[in-house]
């Protein structure tokens, strides 16, 4: 079952009768997850967050107050202190909690959560879909598979094409569950998946290069705009300038930063989000005059000019 919008999600639940409620990230990594979990539980109910989002599904989860034998397995999203409230209301309600994740965890989060939950794991030695591989379906060669894309397109080994047509082809909750279900039944690539990848190909190729010709360089710093294909875009940024540290930016505020010495998510950290130490994201919390206001300033508006020069005073550290 795929949900569709937020509002419906108690529609959803109230309708789903089997036991698993799969919440989890956008990208290969979640939906391998996702295909993992539906190969070993059959029909799941999947909710496909953003990082900045997801906190917001698990407030909606546990005001519902569904009191039956529900398992919430949370994949590929770190963890936020203000999950664990929402958390604590499910399991008091009876719920079954389970959480894999490989992002950086501050030590209090961790501590939080692991009192919580039922079961939790967090190791950033692995990607997320390993974890869940290693955890459900251990001895199973197609859940291997599915892990092993995964983990190339998560830790940027792009050694098996599959992985960059995977990835390409999910950007919207329609194909990630589409992906999801296929991969659950081991089928990787099918004419379906191609058709999609050459869509998506051409749309991909003029976002990446509108991005590229948005970009500015500020001393080692890459900026640039895009809504969509942001790890593509920071790699191609580092590529073309040889730069330390790449921001991409959506023009609601949110961004992604990628950077050489592993200070990411300390930078993201400053403004709201997290990640990895060398590729994280957050949040400039545009307003509507900020936006408007960037659109004629870009890189100038002084939000934007906070998270450039935020980047280089931790390099230096
Ligand atoms: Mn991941």
């Amino acid at each position: 079952m795929l949900l569709k919008r937020e509002s419906d999600l108690s529609k959803a639940l109230r309708r789903f009768r089997e036991q698993v409620i799969h919440l989890t990230h956008t990208d290969l990594d979640a939906v391998c997850c996702d295909a993992i979990m539906r190969r070993k539980y059959g029909d799941i109910l999947t909710i496909f967050s953003s990082v900045q989002h997801y906190s917001s599904y698990l407030d909606l989860l546990s005001e519902l107050r569904q009191a039956r034998d529900l398992t919430l397995c949370v994949s590929d999203l770190g963890g936020v202190l203000s999950a664990a409230v929402a958390i604590k209301q499910l399991k008091d309600d009876g719920w079954r909690v389970e959480w894999r994740d490989h992002h950086v965890w501050d030590s209090s989060t961790l501590d939080n959560v692991a009192d919580t939950v039922d079961y939790l794991r967090v190791d950033p030695q692995l990607c997320a879909c390993e974890i869940v591989y290693e955890d459900l379906l251990k001895n199973d060669p197609v859940a291997r598979e599915i892990a092993l894309i995964g983990r190339d397109r998560d830790f940027w080994i792009n050694n098996d094409p599959r992985s960059e047509r995977l990835s390409t082809v999910i950007n919207n909750d329609h194909w990630r569950a589409a992906v999801a279900a296929k991969l659950s039944r081991g089928v990787f690539v099918d004419a379906d998946i191609e058709h999609q990848y050459e869509v998506q190909i051409r749309r991909k190729k003029r976002i990446i290069s509108n991005a590229m010709r948005r970009s500015k360089v500020y001393g080692n710093t890459a900026v640039t705009v895009s809504n969509g294909y942001s790890s593509d875009v920071a790699a191609l940024l580092r590529d073309q300038y040889s730069s330390q540290i790449e921001i991409v930016l959506r023009s609601n505020g949110i961004f992604s930063i990628r950077t050489v010495a592993p200070v990411a998510n300390r930078v993201a950290k400053l403004f709201g989000g997290g990640g990895h130490p060398h590729a994280a994201g957050g949040n400039l919390h545009f307003s509507f005059v900020d936006r408007v206001a960037f659109c004629v300033l870009e890189y100038r508006l002084a939000k934007v000019q906070q998270l450039i020069r935020a980047a280089p005073a931790f390099q230096q550290l």
